[in-house]
């Protein structure tokens, strides 16, 4: 398989990978889903000061690799950051639309066992079905916080599997969010596909291996954060996520997205301690997050500290 999008601008090769990704399919509910959100979000207040809205980005991309897609190229993410910060951020009085992957971590759910879902219930002697008493206090809190979150406009959650989902669908929410200004927040915390193979070139139907080894070309996936800081949602606070294995490059790699993406705060994170500690990298300080103990969880203290740079962030003239 081959593309020719290597040698076009980064504009075009943005405009070449809307035009050619397949249709959204319930782009029209997404639409009226996010224009109900946004409304409702833009016209309530927090202390008396304007409600600030955040896009959590959350799970690993998909990249298909047959149009009737049987196999696909994935990303490292189970969910779990995303989930947890946006519900630090619901807390925090931001409202939160949380763009996950299908299948990954939800709000709400962070704290729950990960045994099997029919592990929570019991046959009573009447056959009625209850929560077990173990888990009963873990799972009400779950229920309230969720459904207070939702039934009070905090929590919108918006699903993707693959990478033309995620990045047209962040696109819808991108350009929503830009009436919020300053007020709104991008969390970047999903794992996304650098590579992908364009609609186009695609295979339709399952490739076959009798065929032998299989040669293929994969394209770049064109850096949206660019277009999203430019164009999407320019006064938007932007917060991205770096991950990587070698604590050599760690940092060097999250100052070169800082300036290459104008973003304000780049989260540096290494795959084996990212539940433990992550480094905040801004234009002037470098700071490190550690969790508290063992129960804890990180993200309590990023979102901690991306809310108070976000303030800071609005007293900019
Ligand atoms: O979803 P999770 O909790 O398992 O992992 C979070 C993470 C490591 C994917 C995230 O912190 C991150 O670094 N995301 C960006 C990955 C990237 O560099 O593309």
């Amino acid at each position: 398989m081959d593309s020719s999008t290597q040698s076009e601008s980064p504009e075009e090769e943005v405009r070449s990978f809307f035009d050619s990704a397949p249709h959204l399919k319930n782009s029209d509910l997404i639409t009226q889903r996010l224009k109900d959100f946004v409304d409702k979000n833009s016209h309530a207040s927090e202390n008396g000061k304007p409600r600030r809205i955040v896009c959590v980005t959350s799970g690993g991309t998909t990249v298909p690799l047959e149009q009737r897609c049987v196999r696909y190229i994935d990303n490292f993410s189970s969910g779990h950051r995303g989930a947890a910060s946006t519900e630090y951020f619901v807390r925090a009085g931001y409202a939160v639309i949380f763009l996950y992957r299908r299948g990954s971590c939800q709000p709400y759910c962070t704290y729950l066992p990960e045994d099997s879902f029919l592990d929570f219930f019991e046959l009573s002697e009447d056959s009625t079905i209850q929560v077990r008493q173990s888990h009963s206090a873990v799972v009400k809190k779950s229920i309230r916080d969720y459904h207070a979150a939702v039934d009070h406009g905090f929590l919108l959650e918006l699903p993707f599997t693959t990478i033309f989902e995620y990045l047209q669908i962040l696109q819808m929410v991108a350009t929503s969010i830009s009436h919020f200004g300053s007020h709104g927040m991008f969390y970047l915390a999903a794992a996304v596909s650098d590579f992908y193979v364009p609609w186009n070139d695609m295979a339709e139907h399952k490739i076959q291996s009798a065929s032998g080894p299989l040669d293929m070309r994969l394209t770049q996936v064109p850096k949206m954060l660019s277009v999203l800081r430019k164009e999407w949602a320019p006064s938007a606070f932007c917060v991205s996520f770096k991950l990587e294995t070698d604590p050599d490059i760690l940092l060097k790699k999250a100052d070169a997205a800082l300036n290459k993406y104008q973003m304000h705060v780049v989260v540096a994170n290494l795959l084996a301690t990212y539940k433990q500690e992550v480094v905040a990298v801004t234009k002037s300080q470098r700071t490190t997050i550690r969790k508290h103990s063992q129960e804890a969880h990180v993200e309590e203290q990023i979102i901690e500290l991306l809310v108070e740079k976000h303030a800071d962030y609005l007293e900019q003239p």
